[in-house]
């Protein structure tokens, strides 16, 4: 039997500890279960955040084994290095592979049936390769794809345009990596299109202001790495927040890391597009209106993540 209030977070580096910490601030479980390699490493982390306890919603949080993921409702999946300065995602494919293929099969001999939620990078390969290795539907095995970078593009517009963040809606969708793209033609805030905000606030829709945004999304990891080595806190708020549809049942839009199997002519790869998500995971993937350029961008990261997925020794 499923537990609907208990997570397990694997992996317990830079990103999986600031997404524990995360979960447990935002209060949506009352059992995390952390598994690390590095048994000290899950022991410590699950010490250090029971500490915080009296101070956030009351939890049990310990360091386990496999044994403790079966009746999870949600796994998130950090194991695997990460990017060092001037690597691309991409670079880390055999070294997390490898270390994908050690953990998802434990998972699917505890007959695990709820949801996995993967981070490792690159997270639109090792999506694809953990549904693949997982025998679970597809629904079921979501990366948190470019719902960090859709939030570094909301945050980054709304400063431009001086208006709260939470008030922006625009997509980052594709690869979660170099070939990602903006879809500006469906971006608006509350509802106006970005043209008549923008003389709403005596501004113009610059295409080429708009164009260093997006670069700036684009380049953001590269930039944090180059400054402090890793980033985790932005993809522990992404992360919570899809677990927050998860365990709520929102039906909210997020632009997760799906298995595609026809939407936009695509199948037989994982990327991230708006899906609608509930407690079953994917709902719906939305085929959202893209112009001509978009599409075409859409298919060219497509295209890349593609010959990735048919090369993977699955
Ligand atoms: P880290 O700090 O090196 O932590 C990785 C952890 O994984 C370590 O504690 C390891 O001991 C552990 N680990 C390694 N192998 C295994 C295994 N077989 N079983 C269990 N645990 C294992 O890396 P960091 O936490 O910074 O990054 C983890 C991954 O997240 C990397 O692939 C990053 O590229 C990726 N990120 C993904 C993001 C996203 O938006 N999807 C964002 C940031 C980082």
């Amino acid at each position: 039997m499923l537990n609907p209030r208990k997570v397990a977070v694997i992996g317990c580096g830079f990103v999986g500890a600031s997404i524990a910490f995360a979960l447990m601030q935002r209060g949506l479980f009352s059992e995390m279960v952390l598994l690390d390699v590095d048994q000290a490493k899950a022991e410590g982390e699950a010490m250090d955040l029971s500490d915080g306890l009296p101070y956030a919603a009351s939890m049990d949080i310990y360091a386990g084994t496999y044994d403790d993921v079966t009746d999870c409702a949600l796994i998130v999946l950090t194991a695997g290095v990460n990017q060092k300065p001037g690597e691309t995602r991409l670079d880390l494919i055999s070294r997390n592979i490898q270390i994908l293929q050690s953990i998802v099969p434990q998972i699917r001999a505890r007959k695990f049936d709820g949801i996995l939620l993967v981070v490792t990078n690159p997270v639109d390969v090792l999506t694809y390769a953990a549904w693949r290795l997982s025998g679970l539907p597809a629904q079921r095995v979501i990366g948190s794809g470019t719902v960090l970078d859709t939030a570094r593009l909301k945050q980054l517009l709304g400063q431009h345009l001086q208006v709260d963040s939470r008030n922006v809606h625009a997509f980052i969708i594709g690869e979660h990596g170099d070939s990602e793209l903006a879809v500006w033609s469906g971006s608006n805030v509350s509802g106006l299109n970005l043209d008549d905000f923008c003389r709403l606030r005596g501004m113009q829709n610059d295409p080429a202001a708009m164009q260093a945004l997006y670069e700036t999304v684009r380049n953001s990891a590269y930039e944090i790495i180059r400054r402090k080595g890793a980033t985790y806190y932005g993809i522990a708020m992404a992360v919570s927040r899809i677990a927050e549809c998860i365990v709520k049942d929102e039906h909210a839009v997020l632009p997760v890391s799906v298995v595609l199997h026809g939407e936009y002519g695509l199948e037989e790869l994982s990327l991230s597009i708006p899906a609608i998500l509930g407690s079953n995971g994917v709902e719906q993937v939305l085929e959202i209106p893209l112009n001509s350029s978009e599409r075409m961008a859409l298919t060219n990261s497509a295209g890349q993540l593609r010959d990735i997925v048919q090369r993977l020794p699955l």
